[in-house]
């Protein structure tokens, strides 16, 4: 399939104490609204089950893994998967993902129209900190909760799309792009947590954070001339504030729908892969263009050096 109705399903605030299944309610919701508008593809958001609970601190294990899904589906989100089935929707959402090794990690599942899971992506750029830090004005455990994901940035021929995913700080970062690019992929699907408030710098503003998020998904999407979803988990959770901003992005780095809330908000867009082809094929061939002798920094080294 060449032309996919996606939509973006942006999901407003998951209280600590809200249920899996409430929050599944919603989601359902917004997937019987995209069936009403005729989308064959939604996307939600990052840890879209629950809470964003690294900005919980807990020292007990037992604690931290009631935030984390076993299986997938599994009981809670059994009924999200048979109704995309119903309405012949694919979807792709994030959660917190215990294996039965007992390794922790931020994942994105991907499934085809007929609710199979047909992909699988674990977050590699996690950020914040391990130890709790007094100098924040809230903490972002990520790197305590999670262990960086085994899986790299695979892509998946997804009923003849190719299709890659990343998860929220993944989008910042150039390179989590172009080694799906490599790979040709025509749409990326992210979805993100991100606070209105710098934790260490109260001056930012919600403007400046709204903008580099576009930034960043407008440019992979024109550098490797592929559309790009976007969608963020928004609204005020327990007193913390997370900004919307939720966007689909052309293959020319243009956007075509924007949330405009902070709560449960579906937009779509006709999104036909083929317009892909004219920025791979020409500014963007990789193939001829680029120039790997003088991009051994990337691979070989992390922090700066002269
Ligand atoms: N969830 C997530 O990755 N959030 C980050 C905030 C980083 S601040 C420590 C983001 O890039 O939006």
């Amino acid at each position: 399939m060449r032309e996919w109705v996606i939509g973006a399903a942006q999901l407003g605030a998951i209280q600590k104490s809200d249920s899996r299944e409430s929050v599944v309610e919603r989601m359902m919701g917004l997937l019987d609204q995209a069936a009403e508008n005729g989308c064959d593809l939604v996307v939600y958001p990052e840890l879209a089950l629950t809470t964003f609970f690294p900005r919980w601190y807990m020292e007990d294990q037992a604690e931290v893994d009631t935030w984390f899904e076993r299986e997938m589906p599994n009981a809670a989100t059994q009924p999200l998967f048979d109704r995309a089935r119903e309405h012949q929707i694919a979807i792709s959402f994030g959660y917190a993902e215990l294996t039965p090794e007992g390794r922790h990690f931020n994942t994105s599942i991907l499934t085809n129209r007929q609710g199979e899971i047909v992909g699988k992506y674990r977050k590699i750029h996690l950020p914040g900190h391990v130890e709790f830090d007094t100098e924040r004005d809230f903490q972002h455990l990520e790197k305590r909760y999670f262990e960086p994901g085994d899986l790299g940035f695979e892509t998946f021929d997804n009923e003849g799309t190719i299709m890659g995913m990343a998860i929220c700080n993944d989008r910042r970062w150039p390179e989590t792009w172009r080694v799906m690019g490599l790979q040709g992929v025509e749409l990326v699907m992210l979805g993100y947590n991100t606070p209105s408030i710098n934790a260490q710098n109260r001056g930012e503003g919600l403007e400046k954070r709204l903008y580099h998020s576009e930034l960043s998904v407008t440019a992979g999407a024109y550098q490797n001339a592929t559309w790009a979803v976007a969608v963020a988990k928004a609204g005020v959770e327990d007193g913390f504030p997370l900004m919307g901003g939720s966007i689909i992005v052309d293959p020319d780095g243009f956007v075509v729908a924007r949330t405009e809330s902070e709560g449960d908000e579906l937009v779509t867009a006709t999104c036909d892969m083929d317009r892909c082809q004219f920025g791979k094929k020409t500014i963007f061939d990789f193939a001829r263009h680029r120039r790997i002798e003088h991009y051994g920094r990337i691979t070989s080294q992390t922090g700066v050096e002269r």
